[in-house]
């Protein structure tokens, strides 16, 4: 597994990848087929990226997995069947294995084995890449597939040193769930990770205190096993699907909304959510009119209508005007999507600690401290997010042709074009970056697009004798206007998150995504590529 398998130290490759997750696995595969010489590097033991990494109890996505999957190989998607609508993370990780399999991709890839330095030679036109082990390479172009959501955030909690008792990440998970059985277990976070862990963890300790800064938007998953049924019609229509979430707003099929909220009565209107509410998952009551997500009082509608579910839920009133989310609007910061998250608070062995209400201030070796009160444990999980997008990046430790680095560069926000480039780095892509449409869509299609487009501009390049291919300055400014105009419009901009960098202490505050749509996202790529790739200089 450890040896590498195109690239001694003084060879030059055409393209060094790092990471073996979806986009590093697409990547090498793509690139391979088209003939170019391909070295890729993971940090991990093995294939999975996000999937091998986020093993704690209830992982699985929120995208159904029929779209979460490849969509380039006609075979693969007829051969793989998914068992439930919402993969578990085991299957998932199941699924990229296959495919490295299945296409031989493992090969091109060196593991346990992170990219900890790379430097761009401006005289040789080559990346010269500082491995973990000591080692260094060169290649024609380096291309990161390390992902948005890789780097875990500092674990920020006041006192953690102290904690003697069993720790553990969600982002990290290395106990069993059985580990926990019998224990008093404290929870702090409760994002996606927290919400899908926390009901299974009440199941087994005994008793669970969930320590929560800001409560969110938890609608139910509504899981369940895939009918056989509609697994054949799905696979019957697979490259119809596929052509529609390419060309959709999330890179899943959509519903056809056209109206907004206030377009309808009140009692329409709640009978509309109700019906979506038993939907749910991205096409549900956040999408149940075109204005939820730039008009605040069209939001508030719909704010509320969970609001009011909590408050069904949850017996405790006092319990449910914690979860209550107020704080932000529905869909301003990424919504959950859970299975008896709030239910789970009925049980008598879980108890909830507003942070906002009153803090942590320091841990014993047994226990939380807040301003209020002690709150004893044996196991601490923390669920509290990851340093998203530019966490990953920085850890390249990329050196540009100015010599200055990449967190250098953008110490003041992200500044990329198309979220793919960023000036004064040539011949570096990023695949799914900060600024493209990776956070607010189906990641997979995300990523397969940026793949295909970034093979098809170093192949435009080879095929022009050209050996360097750098985003314009000017180019770069406009994808950085368009990128925040587009959000401006949005509730995302009101919305503090790890969509805007506010989780991680001192981080600038630029909004990680594309939020136009990937399908107007493919056109305008595919536009810059007929048009011989404006906004890059190719020489
Ligand atoms: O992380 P988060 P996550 N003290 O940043 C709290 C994807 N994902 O790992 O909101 C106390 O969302 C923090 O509080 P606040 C998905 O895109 C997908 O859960 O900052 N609390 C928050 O409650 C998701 O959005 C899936 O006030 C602290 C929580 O910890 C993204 O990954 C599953 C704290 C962090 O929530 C990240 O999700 C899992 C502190 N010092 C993840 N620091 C699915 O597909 C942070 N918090 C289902």
């Amino acid at each position: 597994m450890n040896s590498s398998p195109s690239t001694s130290p003084s060879e030059v490759v055409d393209i060094i990848g790092v990471g073996a997750g979806f986009s590093g696995l697409y990547l090498a595969h793509r690139l391979t087929t088209a003939g170019w010489t391909f070295a890729g590097f993971e940090a991990g033991p093995s294939v999975g990226g996000t999937w091998f990494w986020n093993t704690y109890p209830g992982a699985r996505c929120d995208v159904e997995s029929i779209y979460y999957s490849y969509s380039f190989d006609e075979a693969l998607q007829q051969e793989w069947t998914w068992s439930e609508r919402f993969a578990p993370q085991a299957e998932i990780l199941s699924y990229i294995e296959h495919v490295a399999d299945r296409f031989d991709l493992r090969k091109h890839f060196t593991f346990n084995t992170r990219v900890v330095g790379a430097t761009w030679n401006a005289d040789d036109r080559l990346w010269e890449v500082q491995l973990g082990n000591g080692e260094k390479r060169r290649s024609r172009y380096l291309i990161s597939g390390a992902g948005g959501l890789s780097t875990p955030k500092d674990f920020d909690v006041p006192g953690l040193k102290n904690f003697t008792g069993l720790q553990v990440s969600t982002s990290r998970w290395n106990i069993s769930l059985d580990d926990l059985a019998g224990k008093r277990v404290a929870v702090i976070g409760t994002g996606s990770s927290g919400v899908q862990a926390i009901p299974l963890i009440a199941q087994v300790a005994e008793h669970v205190t969930v320590f929560q800064r800001t409560p969110n938007y938890v609608m139910p998953a509504r899981n369940s096993e895939l009918p056989v049924e509609q697994i054949q019609s799905i696979k019957d229509d697979y490259l119809e699907i596929r052509e529609e979430c390419r060309h959709s707003i999330g890179g899943i099929p959509e519903r056809p909304v056209t109206d907004r909220a206030f377009d309808v009565s009140d009692e329409e209107r709640q009978r509309r959510y109700e019906a979506a509410y038993q939907l749910s998952g991205f096409n549900g009551v956040g999408a149940e009119f075109i204005d939820l997500l730039t008009d605040p009082e069209a939001n508030r509608t719909a704010s509320e209508f969970i609001h009011n579910k909590i408050r069904e839920i949850v017996k405790d009133p006092a319990t449910a005007e914690l979860l209550v989310p107020k704080y932000h609007p529905l869909g301003g910061k990424r919504s959950c999507f859970g299975t008896d998250y709030y239910e789970t608070f009925n049980r008598p062995n879980v108890s909830l600690v507003s942070l906002r209400d009153e803090p942590i201030e320091t841990m014993t070796a047994n226990a939380i401290v807040t301003s209020q009160e002690t709150y004893e444990a044996d196991a601490l999980v923390l669920a509290i997010g990851f340093d998203a997008f530019t966490g990953p990046l920085y850890g390249l430790n990329l050196t540009g042709e100015s010599g200055k680095k990449l967190q250098e560069a953008w110490q003041d926000g992200v500044r990329t074009y198309l979220g793919i480039m960023t000036a004064d780095f040539p011949n570096f892509f990023m695949v799914a970056g900060p600024q493209s449409p990776a956070l607010a869509s189906n990641v997979v299609m995300t990523i397969e697009q940026a793949v295909d487009w970034i093979a098809d501009l170093i192949e435009h390049a080879r095929d022009n004798g050209a050996t360097r291919v750098e985003a314009t300055t000017e180019g770069q400014n406009d994808w950085v206007n368009i990128s925040e105009e587009t959000v401006a419009d949005t509730l995302y901009a009101t919305t503090d998150s790890w969509y805007r960098g506010s989780n991680v202490k001192g981080k600038p505050n630029t909004f990680m995504g594309y939020v136009g749509g990937v399908g107007k996202y493919r056109r305008m790529c595919t536009e810059i590529a007929k048009r011989g790739y404006p906004g890059i200089a190719i020489d």
